[in-house]
């Protein structure tokens, strides 16, 4: 017999929502929500039921044997796992305390369960994977409006023209966006791309800026200057809401358009044009702040030019700008309850400095990367055992080879995960968890204008030995005695729990998988007390930043230019894989087995590199091979390649050292981040590029 099971996609970390159409135990057909999404999937959550297919991932607990990362297995029982893994937690807990367990989950909206574990514990060592994403946009955001990245939304289908620097929007998606976007372009609206290469957004652009790499910045004050000159702003708005104009007034004089234009390699009378434009279109214009803008040593600076672009706009809580996400408290229902608020917040500083040594940085999930200093040194005390739970670090962050050696001090590294992981392979233990399509997740709040609750359901059972993560804390905090923080033994209890106090019972999404909280979107009336920094305005001269001894408005400097023979790294995604954990999927292994080197075509010629040949991409001990797409639309300073290749688990066959891994070539990238923005400078390395004369069947990476 079929029937519909709602859930929500677990492909990328987007989480659309999905129907899935099973019979007899067996799912037949996924697609996108129809009252959300009208059916629409990506090929990546098209391929889920592949990865529920695929036999290469882990299918019982397993405990590591040999050395770490030689890849020696004891497969156990999920009692033996548990046992053991609590054991040894109790152990580092008793001697040095339970501050030296950390533990890292890679974001988004199901963290409640997660922060309760480890807070259950007593650590304050909760972390995630957005130094290498999007937490220089984040604290950008957070300095100028007191809100983080997802405190604003864009309303993309209503507006005029959206400008993206480096937002691949319709590669690296999000389905109702993209879908927003082409609504958009549809509907008459602009759309401005800046990037140092052509991407699939650049190709629907109405306007392709190719700037120079690492000049965002520039071209960013270059439009504030024009902005200012043409006096194409919303004076009202800046008089009502915002701090510290003046000051940026001074600020901007030098940074003329001509000035930008030269700084980028763009024609000033193009980025004249574009202001007229957005002049007459404003407020409906969307300056989108990036995502992972977090890339250079100024990507804090340059996304916090972006917002100061929004202000300037007067662009919020307007149709065809930017809006206040809404919550269950708009709709005048309770939130749902959580699971973290049941633990008294440990009280110990965090191990990474943030809250204490970096006071402006947001203490909520802090900074992986700066926990490597802890592990490899003891101070502030010592980090002595690391649970990755939906989260690779060496697939993550510069340099696994650096993390390793610090990892050396470490008693016990557990990787809770759907797949092996790099990190996974290289630990102590592996508790698979059940992939998406086969089990739940808690009920999570989606904010947006019109609210929802909304859950993941179990398609079908799990084909192998594993465990949803809901049980696996619970199983764990069982054993360490801190059962009363989860105070559920299945998920219909945990759900009821939850939604207790909204005066909702989940059998309401039985209808259409969600729970509408509102049935027209919420616009507010008044937003006067909507900005949460120190001075309740929107701050162009941060109080937080100032206090910390960095400047709001960030004087320019141009970024190095690659000594001759040597290009700057760079990256991004292909629309059919999500960053490592997709690379094996048998059918979008299909569709994209492994990526290549763009390379400008005139610097090619110079090296005598032609389209489909070999090329040794090197750093300063590693070297990578793959081959080369030789185009004109990538700048010449730059090569790019798409992230998450270059795989060595064994047991996956089809990514196994499949194209190459940029995180390896990444050398010395560890410690370099933003100082303002606290994100990872990804794009900071220059590499050799020289033909290859291995011509491999298989590559090797050194
Ligand atoms: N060099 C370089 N570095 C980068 C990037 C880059 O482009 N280049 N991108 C950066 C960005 S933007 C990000 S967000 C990070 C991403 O880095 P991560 O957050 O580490 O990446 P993911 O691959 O999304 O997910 C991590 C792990 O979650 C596992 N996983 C997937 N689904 C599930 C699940 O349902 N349950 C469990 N338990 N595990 C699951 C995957 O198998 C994978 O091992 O990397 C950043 N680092
Ligand atoms: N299909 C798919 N979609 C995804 C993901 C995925 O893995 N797969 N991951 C999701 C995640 S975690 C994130 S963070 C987002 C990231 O989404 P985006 O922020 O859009 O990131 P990327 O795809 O990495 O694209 C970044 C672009 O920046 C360009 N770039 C490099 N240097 C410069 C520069 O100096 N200036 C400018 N202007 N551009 C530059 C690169 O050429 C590339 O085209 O995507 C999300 N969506
Ligand atoms: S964007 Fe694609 S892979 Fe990501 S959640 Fe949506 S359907 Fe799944
Ligand atoms: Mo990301």
């Amino acid at each position: 017999m079929k029937k519909t099971v709602w859930s929500m996609c677990g492909m990328c970390s987007v989480r659309c929502p999905i129907r899935v159409e099973v019979e007899d135990g067996e799912i037949k057909w996924i697609e996108g929500n129809p009252h959300l999404l009208g059916g629409a999937l990506c090929a990546k959550g098209s391929a889920g039921i592949a990865l529920q297919k695929d036999s290469e991932r882990p299918q019982q607990p397993l405990i590591r044997k040999g050395g770490r990362g030689a890849g020696n297995w004891e497969p156990v029982s999920w009692y033996a796992a548990l046992d053991y893994v609590a054991d040894k937690l109790k152990k580092i807990k008793d001697k040095y305390g339970p501050e030296a367990i950390m533990m890292s989950c890679r974001g988004g909206p199901f963290l409640d369960i997660a922060k309760a574990f480890i807070h259950g514990i007593g650590s304050p060592n909760f972390t995630n994977h957005d130094s290498g994403c999007g937490r220089n946009v984040h604290h950008a955001s957070k300095s100028i409006y007191g809100l983080g990245r997802k405190g604003l939304i864009y309303d993309i289908k209503n507006s005029k023209h959206l400008v993206l620097f480096g937002r691949n929007i319709l590669a690296s998606l999000r389905i109702a966006e993209a879908n927003q976007v082409m609504d958009m372009l549809e509907a008459g609206g602009s759309l401005t791309y800046v990037d140092v290469r052509q991407s699939l957004t650049g190709i629907k652009a109405t306007r392709f800026f190719q700037v120079r790499p690492g000049t965002d910045y520039a071209l960013a004050l270059g439009m504030i200057n024009e902005v200012l000159k043409k006096e194409a702003y919303d004076r009202e708005f800046l008089e009502k809401y915002v701090t510290g104009f003046e000051a940026l007034e001074e600020f901007i004089e030098p940074y003329t358009a001509e000035w930008a234009a030269k700084e980028c390699g763009i024609k000033a009378n193009k980025l004249k044009g574009f202001v007229e434009e957005i002049s007459s279109q404003r407020p409906k214009v969307i300056f989108h702040p990036g995502w992972m803008l977090s890339r250079y040593s100024d990507s804090f600076y340059a996304s916090r030019a972006l917002q100061i672009l929004n202000v300037l706009m007067g662009n919020i809580e307007k149709q065809g700008g930017q809006l206040f996400p809404k919550g269950p408290g708009d709709c005048g229902v309770k939130g749902l309850r959580s699971l973290d608020a049941l633990v008294p917040k440990p009280e110990k500083e965090r191990a990474d400095g943030v809250g204490t040594k970096y006071k402006h940085f947001d203490k909520g999930p802090g900074l992986f990367h700066l926990f490597y200093d802890a592990i490899a040194t003891g101070e502030p005390y010592p980090i002595k055992a690391v649970i990755c739970y939906r989260h690779d670090p060496f697939n993550c962050f510069p340099d696994p080879a650096a993390q390793k050696e610090a990892l050396e001090n470490a008693e016990l590294l557990v990787s809770i995960d759907t797949h092996y992981s790099e990190f996974g392979w290289f630990s102590d233990v592996i508790l698979p968890e059940s992939m998406y399509l086969e089990r739940e997740t808690p009920i999570i709040t989606q904010k947006g204008p019109k609210p929802r609750f909304t859950l993941r359901q179990r398609a079908v059972e799990p084909r192998f030995d594993t465990k949803p993560s809901w049980e696996i804390f619970k199983q764990i905090a069982d054993r360490m005695g801190f059962s009363e923080y989860f105070p559920f033994n299945t998920i219909e209890e945990l759900w009821k729990w939850q939604l207790e106090p909204t005066g909702h019972s989940y059998e309401e999404f039985d209808e259409k998988g969600y729970i509408e909280l509102s049935d027209k979107p919420i616009m507010y009336d008044n937003i006067d007390d909507k900005f949460k920094t120190p001075s309740g305005k929107i701050e162009i001269i941060s109080k937080v930043l100032e206090d910390a001894g960095l400047p709001s408005l960030k004087p320019y400097e141009s970024p190095a230019k690659p000594p001759k023979g040597r290009f700057r790294l760079i990256f991004g995604r292909s629309p059919v894989h999500a960053h490592g954990h997709t690379i094996n999927n048998p059918l979008l292994h299909e569709l994209f087995p492994e990526n290549t080197l763009w390379i400008n075509k005139r610097v090619a010629s110079k090296l005598g590199i032609s389209e489909g040949d070999w090329v040794d991409v090197i750093a300063d001990t590693q070297k990578g091979i793959v081959r080369a797409h030789v185009t004109e639309f990538i700048h010449p300073e730059a090569v790019y390649t798409v992230h998450g290749f270059g795989r060595q688990i064994p047991l996956q066959s089809r990514a196994y050292h499949a194209g190459m891994s940029d995180q390896k070539l990444q050398e010395g990238l560890l410690q370099k981040m933003d100082p303002a923005g606290g994100g990872l400078c990804l794009c900071e390395k220059f590499v050799t590029v020289r033909r290859s004369h291995r011509n491999p069947a298989r590559r090797v990476e050194l």
